[in-house]
Parts: C-alpha cells; sequence; structure tokens
C-alpha cells in the first residue's frame, strides 16, 4: 500500500469516529480522506435541522471542538439558549451560540433548496477543513430506541434520558427509501482503505451500511477494511455502544465487534487492554493490529493513525 497516494473512505459516527479522522488529517492526509457520516441522528429543535454527527466531525476537523465534551465548540456561550429558556422552553440540548450560527445557516440554506450535502461542503470549506465530509444521505433518516418505556427517538434516548435506558430494539425510520448521497459510492469504490471508525457499531455505523448501496459496494471492495475498535476493555470508550452491543447478543469486547461486523471487515485494530482476545477474532478470520487505541490529544490521535497505517 503506497501511504503517498492513498485515498481513505471513513465510516464515521460523532466524537470517536471524528477523532480518528483528525489524526489522519493531521498526518496532511486530509486532501485524500473522505468522510462518510451518520445522519440517523440528525433532528430539529425550534425549527432548526440540527446534524450533530457532522458538526462533531467537522468542527473537530476545523480544530475548534469542545475537547472535554467531543461535541459543541470550544468556549462557546449559552447565551441564546438561557433567552430561549426564559420563554419556558426546555433547553435539554445544549446549542452553544456560535453552533446555533450552523443550524441556522443550515436550515437558511436548506430552505433556499440546497442538499445537505452541499451545505455541508459550503460549511466544511469556511471552517478550512481539506477533508471531504459527506452525509451518508440527504434524504431524512430518524434513529429511534425501544426501552422499557416504549419507542423514542434518539436524541429523547440520548441525551434527553442520558442513554440510561437499555436499548432493547433500535430502527432507523425513513432507511428503506434513503439513497447514498453523491460522492459516497465514489469514495468507497475509489478507496484503497475503508476505515470503520471507533464508532458505535449499532447506532453510528449501522446506519450509513444499511443505506442503499453501501453495504453491497463494501463487500464488493478490494479495499482494505480496517476497523479500530470502540470498545476497549469491555468497555465503551464513549455513550451506550456497550449496552448496546449486550442486548444485541454480541459480547461486549472487541470480539464482539469483530462478530457484528463480521466478512465486512479484514483487519481489527484492538486495544492492548485486549492483547489477549487477538488469537479468537484472527480464528474469525480478521488480521489483528494490536496498538494503544485510547486517543487524547491531536498528538496522539496522529500517532495512531501513523502506527495504524505502518502496520497496513
Ligand atoms: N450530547 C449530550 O450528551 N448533551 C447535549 O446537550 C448535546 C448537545 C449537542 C449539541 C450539538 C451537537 O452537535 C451535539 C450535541 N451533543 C450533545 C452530542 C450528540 O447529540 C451525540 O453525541 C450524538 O448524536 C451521538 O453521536
Amino acid at each position: 500500500m503506497n501511504i503517498d497516494k492513498i485515498q481513505i473512505a471513513a465510516l464515521a459516527g460523532g466524537v470517536g469516529g471524528a477523532r480518528m479522522l483528525d489524526g489522519f488529517a493531521a498526518l496532511g492526509m486530509g486532501d485524500r480522506l473522505t468522510a462518510i457520516v451518520n445522519t440517523a441522528d440528525d433532528f430539529s429543535l425550534w425549527g432548526l435541522p440540527i446534524s450533530p454527527d457532522i458538526d462533531t466531525v467537522m468542527y473537530t476537523l476545523a480544530g475548534l471542538a469542545n475537547v472535554h465534551q467531543g461535541w459543541g465548540i470550544a468556549g462557546d456561550t449559552r447565551v441564546t439558549l438561557d433567552a430561549i429558556a426564559r420563554y419556558g422552553e426546555d433547553p435539554w440540548f445544549l446549542l452553544g451560540d456560535q453552533d446555533f450560527a450552523t443550524h441556522i445557516l443550515r436550515g437558511h440554506r436548506l430552505a433556499q433548496g440546497l442538499s445537505l450535502s452541499e451545505v455541508t461542503a459550503q460549511l466544511v470549506i469556511s471552517l478550512g477543513v481539506q477533508t471531504r465530509i459527506l452525509p451518508m444521505t440527504n434524504d431524512l433518516v430518524h434513529t429511534h430506541i425501544r426501552t422499557e418505556d416504549g419507542w423514542m427517538d434518539f436524541q429523547s434516548y440520548f441525551v434527553g434520558r442520558r442513554h440510561a435506558d437499555h436499548a432493547l430494539e433500535v430502527r432507523f425510520d425513513g432507511i428503506e427509501d434513503a439513497e447514498s448521497a453523491p460522492g459516497v459510492s465514489e469514495a468507497l469504490i475509489g478507496a484503497d482503505l475503508i476505515l470503520f471508525c471507533p464508532s458505535n457499531p449499532i447506532v453510528s455505523v449501522d446506519p450509513i451500511l444499511s443505506v442503499a448501496g453501501v453495504r453491497k459496494t463494501i463487500s464488493a471492495s478490494t479495499a482494505r477494511k480496517v476497523c479500530v475498535s470502540p470498545i476497549i476493555g469491555g468497555q465503551a470508550v464513549k455513550g451506550p455502544a456497550a449496552d448496546m452491543l449486550h442486548q444485541a447478543g454480541y459480547e461486549v469486547s472487541a470480539l464482539g465487534v469483530a462478530r457484528w461486523y463480521g466478512e465486512l471487515v479484514d483487519v481489527m485494530v484492538i486495544d492492548e487492554k485486549d492483547a489477549a482476545l487477538a488469537d479468537d477474532i484472527r480464528a474469525l478470520g480478521h488480521e489483528v493490529i494490536v496498538l494503544q487505541t485510547l486517543m487524547g490529544d491531536r498528538d496522539d490521535r496522529a500517532r495512531l493513525a501513523t502506527e495504524i497505517l505502518a502496520a497496513l
């Protein structure tokens, strides 16, 4: 694999995906990197279209992200949200003032007739990001989670109830009619490396794979298909992936993640803490790369990206 020319297509959700992409972008590979981002978490709030995973990826690659939360903009203020709360609205979803600007403009441009891909491309260019950020689809797809209290939309479960409920079932409304966004198929077909970012396999990556043609294109591709496990030492680095895997009947480990993706993935990148799982993962037919996969600052993300490329 010629590292200087390598084209990467990465399937990404929010924070974990954004950090992994940032590692490759920090190596100066931004112009050979296409991020295909989950949009099934998208929703509308006070008339504004919110695309949390696209924004998390975009802010992270622009160096603007709040590093503690992973989402939102560093140093952002909440004046607008406080003013909205003064009118009696529940400020349950924490939108910062600068973040509001993104949603206002996205809403304005969508209302003018631009697609989500077009709007995203404009925002990405304005923020000086070199990586191509593609929504998985321009059609509306909405994740719903069934808990013991019934079905609810994703952000009500995730943010509203702090993903404290067991996720008994997951569905992606609208997925049957969703077409992949322009550029998605081309990026997958042209990729030498298809990267499954350390994102939640069930609610971040699976919606992307479920868009018409995506799974098939990946299966048919001769690219190296590499998954960085989002589970380290039996725990999700962030979010509800551990509970979701367990509820879906999979072991909560890098081995469970390998089983979840099955033949779609050739290479599993697992953490040093999970080195003991390597033989069992190899027995499934995967190659295994053992690295320190927990990512800190940008240097550390670049370190992991470098080590993955070197191991490949
Ligand atoms: N996640 C939270 O846990 N609480 C929030 O209040 C919150 C606000 C928020 C605002 C903008 C944005 O782009 C993302 C935001 N997130 C918040 C993160 C986000 O909802 C989730 O991390 C993803 O949907 C899961 O990938």
